[in-house]
């Protein structure tokens, strides 16, 4: 049971929410431009009452919907990870996922932490996308030790927020000063830094071995690098940039736009270029840029089973090897032609959907009492209105979306290889804990789901 006189890790995870999303816009204005745009677009989505069409989720109100859904950090030792995931812990969110980056040529893995189960969901859904840099991929043997060097000795959270966590976390909860106090202490994490922690040459090598590790190693803290809140349609969301003076990555990310909404579409405007100084040895001060932090939008749809993923990621390879999107969006228009061709072999349709075995779904009980309860009976018992089944909603992310969201944003130009290594092993050594499996966690949401009904039905059949 937990103390009455603590805060809800929920609560304390909307006030986390909200405070990023402030710092966010004061320190991008374009950002609080985005956000305008997106609830304008959200509002008249609303209004048409095309929302309907546009998301499986029931309309919430325009603030809600229009609410910040994620944001993202990159973490220099696993030491950072760690501490990261007993911060996130105290805010009830808890690592889902494991995303390897190398194979897309940026030398980072991740994970997400996020709220788990609908209440949190429902609540707040804000989760923290969070990459783990490795050093192992870097070849210059000198570089790589000194980038170790320097993150190993640097401190991201203050004495007062981890002290704060061990409070949390012996007395099972934090009451509410403690809980504002460490909402300050987390936000204040995710700052940005004007002034570099490295001089201006090691700056220069560092970004020379990759834009992202100098952007990790370079600075005191893991600023964010974006936040991005829910719209009901990124397609006029995405356009409607460039009139606002924001500079739209080329593609949006994803699936196409469809009747029956799949996992996740995203695009975001490109990092500005923000000053940044660069003090040497003698002290002397080196006036410099960076370019890291943008903001993004995001579009949900179903949750696919592992049948339905493997199809999306087949056809979104078979596009792309047709045309391969450019950074500088020459290309746009027949990107997304050949999306629209290779996804006609995806059915766009819930009950073709849900059929194929394609998405999961969440079933609940219909107006209709049946007597039936025979899980083969499911069609009948759903054409019959005693089952009613919901598109559940994707709540993770995909790992080539996000290498396109983190290459826009790194200068398209320098794309890199690395050779994929995916080690999810190494990863979770290094959070101190194992990720949530994705499909295991929305198969379990589903049969849950069913089998309340069923067993509901059967009752009700049995009382008759
Ligand atoms: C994270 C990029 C991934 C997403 O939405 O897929 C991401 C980063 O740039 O650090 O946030
Ligand atoms: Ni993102």
């Amino acid at each position: 049971m937990q103390n009455a006189a603590f805060v809800t890790s929920d609560g304390i995870r909307s006030a986390f929410s909200a405070a990023m999303s402030e710092m966010y816009r004061l320190e991008v204005p374009a950002y609080g431009t985005l956000l305008s745009l997106v609830a304008d677009v959200n509002r008249q989505v609303l209004a048409d009452d095309r929302g309907r069409l546009a998301t499986p989720e029931a309309a919430d109100s325009l603030e809600k919907v229009s609410q910040e859904r994620h944001g993202a950090i990159r973490l220099g030792t696993a030491a950072e990870l760690a501490m990261a995931r007993r911060v996130f812990a105290i805010m009830g969110m808890f690592p889902v996922g494991y995303y390897d980056l190398s194979e897309a040529g940026i030398p980072v893995h991740s994970t997400a932490f996020r709220p788990v189960g609908d209440e949190a969901l429902g609540i707040n859904p804000f989760r923290m996308f969070t990459s783990l840099l490795r050093l192992d991929l870097i070849e210059d043997r000198a570089l790589r030790d000194e980038a170790e060097r320097i993150v190993s000795a640097r401190r991201i959270f203050s004495d007062a927020a981890v002290s704060l966590v061990e409070k949390a976390e012996s007395q099972g909860g934090l009451d509410s000063g403690d809980a504002a106090g460490f909402v300050a202490e987390v936000v204040d994490t995710f700052r940005w830094h004007s002034e570099a922690s490295v001089d201006h040459d090691l700056y220069r090598s560092l970004h020379d071995a990759h834009r992202l590790i100098a952007d990790v190693v370079s600075f005191k803290g893991p600023h964010i690098n974006h936040l991005t809140p829910r719209t009901l349609d990124i397609d006029a969301v995405h356009a409607g940039m460039i009139d606002h003076g924001m500079v739209p990555k080329a593609v949006i990310e994803g699936p196409p736009r469809r009747d029956c909404p799949i996992l996740l579409r995203q695009t975001s405007f490109k990092a500005i270029e923000e000053a940044v100084s660069f003090r040497d040895g003698t002290g002397k001060v080196h006036k410099g840029s960076h370019t890291a932090r943008f903001g993004e939008i995001e579009q949900r749809g179903i949750a696919l089973t592992p049948k339905g993923r493997a199809l999306y990621d087949r056809l979104l390879a078979q596009a792309r090897l047709e045309v391969r999107p450019s950074a500088d969006g020459s290309n746009a228009g027949a990107y997304r032609a050949a999306l629209e061709t290779a996804f006609q072999a995806f059915p766009d349709d819930w009950a073709a959907i849900r059929k194929a075995g394609l998405g999961y779904f969440s079933y609940s009980l219909g107006d209709t009492i049946s007597r039936a309860g025979a899980r083969d009976d499911l069609e009948a018992l759903i054409a019959a209105g005693a089952i009613r089944c919901e598109p559940i909603i994707y709540q993770d992310f995909l790992p080539i979306s996000a290498a396109g969201i983190f290459q826009s944003n790194l200068g398209d130009a320098d794309a890199q290889e690395f050779v994929a290594s995916p080690n999810q092993r190494l990863f979770e050594q290094a959070l101190g804990a194992k990720v949530l499996n994705e499909f295991e966690h929305y198969a379990q949401i589903e049969m849950a789901s069913l089998d309340h009904c069923l067993r509901r039905l059967e009752r009700s059949a049995s009382a008759a």
